[in-house]
């Protein structure tokens, strides 16, 4: 397998994550690609020049990184990341899809101030600041409700707050959120976490 990412990338992280949770870091060839110098390569197998972008080793693409991380789970059963039990699967599930969001706004913010400051958006800005403090107040609200074994609801929450921290550290997201900064304090330990960094 053959995974197109970059290290900065807070999607990349979680499938990068999940990869060494499940042991499979040895069974992919990683490709360092920037989807915005380098896409040609990319683009041959992702009409969208999106990373994470998953080759498989029988030609078949898989994206975006819900989707990969769900298909590398069937690869082994050290551990079960996307529970099989519709329950559990829903919990989960609707875990990462609130982590990925947070990871969406927070992507767009950091985007956003990359255009020229004539081409900005304060109103847009605001509105995703919006959805991440709100978000990490239902967190905050919620974390005991995290399944007690590892899932895609835990590592898709480590990547989202890893990337708050790597990129809008200025919002100190740790405020006012006590038992999640606790949680990923601990979190935050694994070696998959450490391993995974993004550069300083
Ligand atoms: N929903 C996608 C989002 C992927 C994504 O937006 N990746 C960014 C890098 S962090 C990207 O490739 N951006 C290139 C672009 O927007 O053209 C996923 O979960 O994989």
């Amino acid at each position: 397998m053959k995974l197109f990412y970059t290290n900065t990338s807070p999607y990349s992280r979680k499938v990068r994550i999940t990869l060494l949770e499940k042991g499979l870091e040895g069974n992919v060839d990683s490709a360092l690609c920037n989807p915005f110098e380098d896409a040609a390569e990319l683009k041959i197998f992702n009409p969208l020049g999106k990373i994470p972008t998953l080759v498989l080793d029988d030609g078949r693409v898989v994206y975006d990184s819900p989707v990969i991380c769900e298909y590398l789970d069937t690869l082994n059963t050290n551990g079960e990341l996307v529970p099989s039990s519709n329950d559990a699967r829903l919990l989960v599930n609707t875990w990462q899809a609130l982590a990925d969001g947070i990871v969406d706004a927070s992507y767009h913010i950091v985007m956003e101030g990359r255009r020229d400051e004539s081409e900005r958006s304060q109103g847009s800005v605001e509105r995703w600041k919006g959805s991440i403090v709100d978000s990490l107040k239902q967190i905050e609200r919620q974390i005991a409700t995290l399944p007690a074994e590892t899932t895609m609801a835990q590592i898709s929450l480590a990547a989202a707050l890893g990337y708050l921290d790597f990129r809008l550290s200025y919002l100190e997201w740790r405020n006012g959120q006590a038992n999640t900064a606790a949680w990923y304090e601990e979190f935050a330990k694994r070696p998959s976490m450490v391993e995974t960094q993004p550069p300083t």
